[in-house]
């Protein structure tokens, strides 16, 4: 759990504490442990966690709040919290999502207008009830309209890392719950998707009623939207739907292919079912009224006369016909990456020196690892070639009494807004290995754009290209780029294209595949700023799958001398 997540937990305390006219000293206190512990330079759930750390030692967290915080990090919920929201009708939470409006506006609607949801409030905008209130301008009005029409679209997709922590927290506590079988949770974060719309568990059991209610009482549970016999969706605090299937045993396999999907996917098997004479669905593989698999996943593909394909495959983008005819390509897996090309220590921006980087590092079993703390172009965070000097001299004494792993002399570089390059060539030479990558500008044209990643590969220290499309997944879409040119240049020079798996996800899957038929060849790294965030190469190995890449489309997959040779700089050598 990040400290920005604990922070929205404290924040939303307080404003419920707000709404439900709280004491107004509890609603400070709430406040300033949220700025707290959102500017906490360590993770702290890991401090928690280790159990030594008191938490009332920081600056505005009493005794209470500290005992908050230390069930959320440990349960997943806060007793504070799950106690106010029982109190407060659950649309005003959607509410308070809504741009432009915080606790005092949903109060004032809530106390003056019942406004107790979304629809509420677009019927009262519609009537002109809120511009009668007074004090909301027509700009205002305007935003909160827009925010409204937003809200309507339905729920917000949220981004893979986020849904693993929930979806993590309640397969715990329904597993703890005991009687259950078989759960896993399947849908579009079993394809690894970046973004999933809701989560989609199956459970297989002798006793489903249980495990429905238990589901249904889960702490975040705001609401339970529906419940049946085998079925049941509910609402989290946070907006995200959960769905929960509750199947025999022997339809597990069965279920967990159907709720994977994708849609396109299931779709397509089902003609192949048919042209057998056979019916597919989420029970099994029927011949007639006689089951003929359902148990597991391979014996359903099997059953159809196709190899099992991986969940991040089923996209119906081609991998039927490869099933059938046993050619899938074998995906790149976690375990065959040997080093995380892209961390910082707080030399620039990251939270962790340089030795506790590359202790954690250790302890995940890499062979190599990249520091790239920042140059001089990053405002506040830049390195000086002096610095960035000084700390490859500490890397070589660092390097000289360590086995096992080895750090690389790295930087991640700038790409200035002009399309010349952050750091002069010699400052490079000295390098191990060099990531370039643009963050500002980023309203250029196409062109402009383009052409600055052209310029940066055209350099033949420049090894790779980090975060190539400056998406940021919940905050930003890419900036304007003809990707097609940029990967086929980057082919030919033999620079490598990054899978950064921080929340950017970047490249993208679909651009990852795109820039694979052109030849181009790929790193993957964490662009960790902690140590906890050097486990996010995950979610890179996840964007990579989805693009169909093998271990040998990846250098880093490679052990330590075949990196450095697969280098363009290591064909200087
Ligand atoms: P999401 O939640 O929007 O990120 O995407 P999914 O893929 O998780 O979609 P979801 O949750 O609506 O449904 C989960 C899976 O269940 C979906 O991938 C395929 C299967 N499924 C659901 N409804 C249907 C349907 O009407 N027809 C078929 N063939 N499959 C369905
Ligand atoms: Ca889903
Ligand atoms: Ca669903
Ligand atoms: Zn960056």
């Amino acid at each position: 759990m990040q400290n920005t997540e604990i922070a929205r937990a404290l924040g939303e305390v307080a404003d419920l504490l707000e709404i439900s006219a709280g004491n107004p000293f509890k609603v400070r206190a709430y406040r300033n442990a949220a700025r707290t512990v959102a500017d906490h330079p360590d993770p702290i759930a890991e401090l928690v966690a280790g159990g030594e750390f008191d938490l009332t030692e920081l600056p505005g967290i009493g005794g209470g709040i500290a005992k908050e915080i230390t069930a959320l990090v440990q349960t997943g919920s806060m007793p504070q919290r799950q106690q106010l929201v029982a109190t407060v009708p659950p649309g005003l939470l959607d509410l308070l999502r809504i741009p432009g409006l915080g606790p005092k506006r949903v109060k004032l609607f809530h106390d003056q207008l019942k406004v107790n949801s979304v629809a509420d409030l677009k019927d009262a905008l519609e009537k002109g009830k809120i511009a009668k209130l007074g004090g909301f301008g027509p700009k205002l009005l305007e935003k909160i309209r827009e925010g409204v029409a937003g809200a309507d679209t339905g729920p917000q997709r949220i981004v893979l890392h986020e849904a693993e922590q929930y979806a993590r927290a309640i397969v715990e506590y329904l597993k703890a719950g005991g009687g259950i079988d078989a759960i896993d949770v399947a849908g579009s974060f079993r394809r690894r998707k970046e973004t999933i719309g809701d989560l989609d568990i199956v459970v297989s059991c002798v006793n489903a009623p249980d495990v429905i209610a238990r589901f249904g009482k889960f702490g975040d549970v705001t609401q339970v939207a529906s419940q049946g016999d085998t079925r049941s969706t509910v609402r989290l605090s946070s907006g995200l739907q959960v769905d929960l299937r509750v199947v025999e045993p022997s339809c597990f396999g069965a279920a967990m292919q159907y709720f994977t999907g994708s849609q396109a996917h299931n779709i397509e098997l089902r003609k192949i079912a048919q042209g057998k004479k056979l019916k597919l669905n989420e029970y099994g593989v029927f011949r007639g009224s006689k089951c003929i698999s359902g148990r597991t996943e391979e014996a359903v593909y099997g059953a159809l006369d196709l190899d099992w394909i991986p969940p991040e495959m089923r996209e119906n983008r081609g991998e039927i016909p490869l099933a059938k005819e046993h050619k899938l390509p074998k995906l790149v897996t976690l375990e065959e990456m040997r080093g995380d090309l892209q961390m910082h220590t707080d030399a620039s921006d990251g939270k962790a020196t340089l030795p506790e980087m590359i202790e954690a590092a250790r302890a995940l079993g890499y062979g190599y690892v990249a520091i790239t703390d920042h140059s001089p172009r990053t405002s506040m965070a830049g390195q000086t070639p002096a610095e960035l000097r000084a700390q490859w001299k500490e890397i070589d004494r660092l390097n000289k009494g360590m086995r096992g792993l080895r750090v690389l002399k790295s930087v991640e570089m700038d790409i200035l807004e002009s399309g010349k390059l952050d750091l002069p060539d010699d400052v490079l030479a000295e390098a191990d290995y060099v990531v370039a990558t643009i963050h500002y500008g980023l309203k250029q044209s196409e062109r402009q754009l383009t052409d600055r990643l052209l310029a940066a590969i055209d350099n033949p220290w420049v090894d790779a290209i980090g975060h190539p499309t400056g998406r940021i997944v919940p905050v930003r879409p890419s900036y304007p780029l003809d990707f097609d040119v940029v990967a086929t240049a980057a082919a030919k020079a033999g620079c490598l294209l990054e899978i950064n798996g921080s929340e950017r996800m970047d490249l993208p899957d679909t651009l990852a595949a795109a820039a694979k038929s052109h030849g181009a060849r790929f790193v993957l790294s964490t662009d960790a700023h902690n140590t906890r965030e050097l486990r996010f190469m995950r979610f890179a190995v996840a964007v990579a799958r989805r693009a169909w890449l093998t271990a040998s489309d990846i250098l880093n997959t490679r052990p330590l001398p075949d990196f450095l040779k697969g280098l363009r700089r290591g064909r200087n050598r």
